[in-house]
């Protein structure tokens, strides 16, 4: 069972922290169908996108991402999203932490320390930023950016890769009290009281996040190789979870629960139960 913590949590407890690091570095660096380029590519570029945006299946199929990629951290992906025993047992509970950037810690210091520091020990921190081209030698992957792609990035979306040598995320965030307040949360998302309106609510605050980190993060085709994504949508994961388990919590119709979350071999009806998923929020820690 892994839990999925507050970053601060994890932040405050260095081992833990430097656990998540290698993990994600471990991940960064597995060029097949288990790794990070190629779960960053199923958002975006390289194409085809298949992230649900404008949809009543935004939350379900975010939801089904994370899950694929938290079991690829924790070396419990097979090929084709299927689940193994753990390929490096330290990171079997491994938990994607949660970025609250409605604390009053985020509003501020912005984007969370331990994402925002470019090294640590002299090392290239993994949670900072992502150099989407492949590795030379590693062959051809789906979801890689070959060179024309990376021109055509730079061409027509400036500011999402750096705009000469390797090409590397970027960011380029707004001023920390610029961020969505739990007050919004509270009267505009966590009131809603039918599934869509609540999906639809959370998603545009979701992208005001997005917005806000700026640089590859505000751009669909780009965000997913931002690390900050993945606890970003931990974030907009956790609150759907928190209003499912409220007063006001609905199921999405009926008509929507045997629709499947492609690529991902799951529907609707099986995202529904975040236990059933082997994940849970750490709830003494709820904002
Ligand atoms: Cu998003």
């Amino acid at each position: 069972m892994a839990v999925r913590l507050r970053i601060q949590s994890i932040e405050a407890q260095p081992s833990a922290l430097s656990l998540f690091r290698d993990a994600f570095a471990r991940l960064k660096s597995q060029g097949d169908d288990r790794g990070f380029d190629f779960f960053a590519s199923l958002h975006g570029l390289a194409l085809p996108f298949w992230c649900e945006h404008g949809s009543p299946l935004f939350l379900p199929w975010h939801r089904a991402y994370l899950y694929y990629f938290e079991l690829a951290l924790q070396t419990r992906l097979g090929p084709r999203f299927t689940e193994i025993t753990p390929q490096v047992q330290e990171f079997a509970e491994i938990g994607l932490p949660w970025w609250d950037w409605a604390s009053p810690q985020a509003h501020s210091v912005g984007l969370p320390p331990s994402y925002a520091e470019a090294e640590v020990d002299g090392v290239a921190n993994p949670l900072h930023a992502t150099e989407v081209a492949a590795c030379p030698g590693q062959g051809a992957v789906t979801g890689i950016w070959a060179a024309p792609l990376v021109e055509l990035v730079r061409q027509q979306l400036p500011g999402v890769i750096s705009a000469t040598g390797a090409p590397v995320t970027q960011r380029d965030p707004d001023a920390p009290d610029e961020l969505p307040t739990q007050a919004t949360l509270d009267t505009l998302v966590l009131t809603q009281s039918t599934y869509g309106d609540f999906n639809t609510s959370l998603e545009q605050v979701h992208g005001d996040v997005h917005v806000w980190v700026g640089g590859a993060m505000s751009q669909v085709p780009a965000a997913a190789y931002d690390p900050i994504f993945w606890s970003h949508h931990a974030m907009i994961d956790r609150l759907w979870y928190l209003w499912q388990n409220s007063a006001l919590g609905r199921d999405p119709p009926p008509d929507l629960l045997n629709a499947v979350l492609a690529p991902f071999p799951m529907t609707v009806a099986q995202v529904l139960e975040i236990d059933r998923l082997n994940y849970g929020y750490a709830m003494a820690a709820v904002a």
